[in-house]
């Protein structure tokens, strides 16, 4: 598959074309207009978020909502627009860079005294485009019941502590949450946090925790490093803006354990009426997070990202005007107080497409029924 994103934040639309999508996918508008929405949710978001209606316009690549094989375009229209290619726009001119933003670094690449010409496209609205091709993904993922969600894990120092056994207790768990929490006691604490954060002019990060269920064995390779299934989740996942840190299952923690203690033992089962992937050998612990020797092993798939806080501050940090050289403050513009809800939606959809390719790069296929009849004859032999 190949992914195109484009856009600007206040630009007329914000794109993606998605090329290499196999033919005969049936694509729910509808799906796609929730996950955006989600995304667009959770305390703390800014006011841009009240502005926008995200929703999707499916411009090529499909026919009476199935996929053709041809590449996929979809738009979604920013009502925030003020920058129009063919006349003049409205978007003031930045000159002093915002620490922690790209700001700084892109004047310096790109030689713009202009900060707007940077932060335009580096702001993270282009994460409209991936989740809208990771709701595509996710739909074919669906197919071979392999079902993507995240959690929230913690917000500034406030960490939630519990675990959860499966996929559908985090759905279940974080039905009406405003921060995508499993843990209401850790809830409470944190929408206490995000909002003080608000009223001071501060900002936060915090920790998202995705998992993947239903992945059958096999996806990904050792025999290259490229093709390693935790190498091409960590680079997609690092991709994601305010994205410092990722973790595969037990993660850092599985550095200071001995073997003995967190090693997944193997184990088989012989019944029947179990799923594709739960069938045969299986494990009681998943400290790998689904993955040895950079291929899935068949249990859920357990990633881990750290967020730095939002860069725009309410009581911007010391910055140096590019034009005069002089000392000034970052400016205060716009901007979200805490995204970590948005942070998970947008590494779920990321996720899904990483789990796409390799679904791909295993089952080959150009169509739908190829690539179910590769599948079930795979499962059939493992
Ligand atoms: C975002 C849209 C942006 C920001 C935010 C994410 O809109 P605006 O710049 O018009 O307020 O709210 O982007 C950032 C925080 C950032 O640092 O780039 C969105 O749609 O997610």
């Amino acid at each position: 598959m190949r992914i195109l994103t484009a856009g600007e934040s206040h630009g007329t639309y914000m794109a993606a074309i998605l090329e290499g999508f196999p033919k005969g996918v049936k694509i729910e508008k509808e799906f796609i207009d929730c996950e955006l929405k989600r995304r667009m949710s959770g305390l703390g978001r800014g006011k841009r978020m009240s502005i926008e209606i995200d929703k999707v316009e499916i411009v090529s690549g499909l026919r009476n909502k199935v996929t053709l094989g041809s590449p996929i375009t979809i738009l979604v229209k920013n009502k925030d627009a003020k920058i129009f290619s063919q006349k003049k726009d409205n978007l003031t001119s930045l000159s002093i860079p915002r620490p922690a933003h790209a700001d700084l670094a892109g004047a310096l690449k790109y030689q713009e005294n202009d900060l707007r010409n940077i932060l335009e496209r580096a702001s993270a609205r282009e994460t409209v485009s991936r989740v809208s091709i990771g709701a595509i993904c996710k739909q074919f993922l669906l197919n071979f019941n392999i079902k993507i969600t995240s959690f929230t894990i913690s917000v500034g120092d406030i960490i939630s502590q519990m675990k959860p056994k499966n996929i559908l207790e985090i759905i279940s768990k974080v039905k009406n949450s405003k921060l995508n929490c499993i843990d209401r006691e850790a809830e409470k604490l944190i929408v206490r946090e995000v909002e003080k954060a608000q009223r001071i002019g501060d900002s936060l990060g915090g920790v998202v925790e995705v998992w993947a269920e239903g992945s059958p064995p096999g996806l990904g390779s050792f025999m290259h490093f490229d093709k390693r299934l935790d190498s091409q989740l960590a680079a997609y996942l690092m991709s994601i803006p305010a994205v410092k840190g990722v973790e595969i299952g037990l993660g850092f923690e599985y550095a200071r354990k001995r073997g003995s203690a967190s090693h997944d033992a193997i184990y088989y089962t012989t019944k029947k009426n179990l799923s594709a992937c739960q069938q045969g050998f299986y494990r009681k612990t998943n400290n790998s997070g689904g993955i040895e020797g950079g291929i899935s092993t068949g249990e859920p798939i357990v990633l881990r990202i750290a967020m730095k806080p939002i860069a725009t501050l309410g009581k911007p940090l010391d910055s140096v005007n590019l034009t005069t050289k002089q000392r000034e403050k970052a400016p205060v513009i716009r901007s979200d107080t805490c995204a970590i809800v948005a942070c998970g939606v947008i590494a779920e959809s990321m996720a899904a497409i990483c789990l796409t390719e390799a679904f791909l790069d295993k089952f080959g296929g150009d169509a739908l029924e190829e690539i179910k009849t590769n599948y079930k004859n795979y499962i059939k032999a493992i």
